[in-house]
């Protein structure tokens, strides 16, 4: 027997608005309208100032860590626009800031989180979102369960979970993936790929020419798209959040993208990254492109932008004080988040404030001798 072909595939790349602000007219046609055009990159403006101020916040004492979106935000807002708020999901991780807030996540949420409330991970009711997901790839399988049971129920509500290249090389993942594809899981696995995992670059973890060719083993539909091209980010979600209703199940976007900040408040880039690359993406940020396309139809000027500068600046600042402002929670909400009905350890551990865990009476104080504690 001669020899045949078992599987071949092809991978799309979309570019709507590249680097140099030309536009693809026929890709591009009626994608995003000047007015949400506008709105994403007030949005995209006021999550740097976000970021901008959450930095100072951190190296001023007031946050414990924060990991910068910057340069990433046009993935956020191109997918988000895809969505219905109320309805959709998100499963996120924690560099998607803009897509939560357009979900209808209160900003100073993200900043009471990182500021180590945890009601800051109490999502309001209206809002379809899990908390910020920080273990790297854990949360990709709450996307395919929470879809899955949409599905069950009739709904033709869908999921959209982010995670970063880095997540991809995560058994989790895999496991999303297949049983998401399996099940018709209406989900949209959206990878931001920013090339870098902390100090790992992408080439080091994985030798996949592409992210999005890991779909092709899940027999998932996927592309690779400029994530910093808010158009070619919506039109990839388009296409994947109508599979996903129409009940074809789960879809994977690559937004190949670039974080212009340390990894978090953490880290210094500088000590891993050659500065021209840094550079390089700085010509890329999605917030300068947008604005040229913006000017160049004549809907922005130096003035709009002062004007929204110092808007920006003002709403991050009532949200700040928003954050800080809350009252201290009471110490007892520590046992309160885990279980419906606390059990008896639980309830003997919230009265004494101690803990039993090493068969110690809890209400023991000090240390006493080996034979009384056994
Ligand atoms: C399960 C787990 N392993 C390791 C870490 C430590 N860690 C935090 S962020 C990160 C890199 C994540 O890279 P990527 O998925 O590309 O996301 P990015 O930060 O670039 O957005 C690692 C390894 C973690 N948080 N969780
Ligand atoms: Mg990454």
């Amino acid at each position: 027997m001669p020899k045949t072909t078992a599987y071949t595939a092809t991978i799309e790349y979309i570019s709507i608005l590249d680097e140099q602000g030309k536009f693809d007219d026929k890709l591009g046609k009626g994608l995003i309208t000047d007015e949400q055009a506008l709105d994403l990159y007030e949005r995209m403006t006021v999550c740097r100032q976000l970021d901008e101020f959450a930095f100072k916040l951190q190296r001023s004492g007031r946050m414990g860590t924060y990991p910068q979106n910057k340069g990433q935000e046009a993935a956020a807002v191109g997918s988000a626009l895809a969505l219905t708020p109320g309805q959709d999901w998100v499963v996120p991780s924690y560099r998607e800031n803009a897509a939560l807030f357009m979900m209808g996540l209160p900003m100073h949420y993200v900043l009471q989180y990182w500021m180590g409330d945890e009601r800051g991970s109490q999502v309001p009711e209206n809002v379809k979102m899990t908390p910020l997901s920080v273990p790297i790839g854990t949360h990709m399988l709450h996307a395919a369960g929470i879809g899955y049971a949409e599905k069950i129920r009739g709904t033709k509500n869908v999921v959209a979970t982010y995670f970063g290249d880095g997540a991809t090389s995560e058994g989790d993942f895999h496991e999303a993936m297949n049983f998401a594809s399996v099940l018709k899981s209406p989900v949209i696995f959206i990878n931001q790929n920013n090339s870098w995992a902390i100090s790992v670059p992408r080439e080091k973890q994985m030798a996949s020419e592409t992210v999005a060719q890991k779909a092709l083993a899940y027999g998932m539909p996927t592309v690779r798209v400029d994530g910093n091209d808010i158009f070619a980010v919506k039109y990839a979600m388009d296409d994947a959040v109508k599979r996903a209703r129409a009940g074809d199940g789960p879809s994977f976007i690559e937004a190949v993208t670039y974080r212009l900040g340390d990894h978090t408040t953490a880290d210094d880039a500088r000590r891993y990254r050659d500065p021209q690359e840094v550079e390089n993406w700085i010509a890329r940020d999605p917030l300068i492109r947008t604005r040229k396309y913006l000017e160049s139809r004549k809907l922005w000027d130096q003035n709009k932008d002062d004007t929204l500068q110092e808007r920006a600046k003002t709403i991050v600042k009532e949200v700040v004080a928003t954050a800080e402002g809350v009252s201290k929670p009471e110490v007892e909400s520590i046992f309160n988040a885990m279980f419906a009905e606390p059990h008896t350890e639980l309830v003997r551990q919230r009265d004494t404030m101690r803990t039993s865990s090493l068969g110690k009476d809890p209400s023991q104080t000090g240390l006493k001798n080996t034979t009384q504690n056994v």
